[in-house]
């Protein structure tokens, strides 16, 4: 019987291992793995994303076998007594460094990637600079309990004014541009998330980060929100449409024309 247990969680590591597998090679999990990319700069983050899971993956299985060997090594029935280790510096050392190094080294290697998607953009505001020099955002995303609310700058390339462009839940942008877009909550914290472009901004209220992003392709997406902002959660997604630049134009003056600008 009490092989059984040492059995039983011999099967987490392995399970947990072939479910992996199985998502990563497409192998009876169809399409688990990560969704397809529809913007140039996911590959960092993608590679970022899978060393993050081999090293998790190592450390997981690795206890995982140690745990069901000790189990099934020192069984009852085996009358083998395990050990006991008390007070060995080199222990300690091994076990203090080798997590923290992995931290250090974790943290270091992901600063470049960090560079590039939040920080090598004229968008991107240094701390203490002035507001002034920052260009106009595309977009303007409000989030709310719960949905959103996408504010174009209008043909006057302005905010505020009284020919903007409101979008409940669609938000409609051209293609093969660099977006920049800036967010806003009119309550809770909210979080505004693109899977398929690894992208993902929490939106505190009170503040106005800014995000930019291209998409590649033309087509609907899912944009959700990633911030558990009350029992409405679940419902707060918007649709996401890329156009060619100029059907962008089209559908923007269209929507200013007929109100009668
Ligand atoms: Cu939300």
């Amino acid at each position: 019987m009490d092989r059984f247990w040492s059995l039983l969680f011999l099967a987490v590591p392995v399970l947990g291992l072939l479910i992996v597998l199985g998502a990563v090679f497409n192998v009876g999990l169809h399409d688990a793995w990560l969704p397809e990319s529809i913007g140039p700069r996911t590959k960092g983050i993608d590679y970022l994303f899978n060393l993050f899971h081999i090293i998790v993956a190592v450390v997981f299985v690795g206890t995982g076998l140690l745990l069901a060997f000790s189990l099934f090594r020192f069984r009852a029935t085996n009358r083998k007594v395990a050990s006991y280790v008390h007070k060995s510096i080199w222990l300690e050392l091994l076990w203090t460094i080798i997590p923290a190094g992995t931290l250090v080294f974790l943290a270091m290697h992901q600063l470049p990637y960090w560079q590039a998607n939040k920080e090598d953009h004229r968008a991107f505001e240094p701390a203490g600079a002035g507001s002034s020099d920052l260009e106009t955002p595309t977009v303007r995303v409000v989030a709310y309990q719960f949905g959103w609310r996408f504010i174009y700058p209008g043909l006057d390339g302005t905010f505020d004014t009284r020919d903007d462009v409101i979008s409940e839940n669609l938000l409609v942008l051209p293609s093969h541009q660099e977006i920049v877009a800036e967010l806003r909550s009119m309550d809770v914290i909210h979080s505004f998330a693109i899977n398929k472009l690894r992208l993902k901004q929490d939106i505190v209220p009170g503040l106005s980060p800014r995000i930019w992003f291209m998409i590649t392709q033309n087509g609907d997406w899912e944009i959700n929100c990633m911030e558990l902002c009350g029992w409405g959660h679940f419902r707060m997604s918007a649709r996401l449409r890329t156009v060619s630049p100029n059907d962008f134009e089209d559908w923007l003056m269209d929507i200013v024309q007929k109100r009668g600008y």
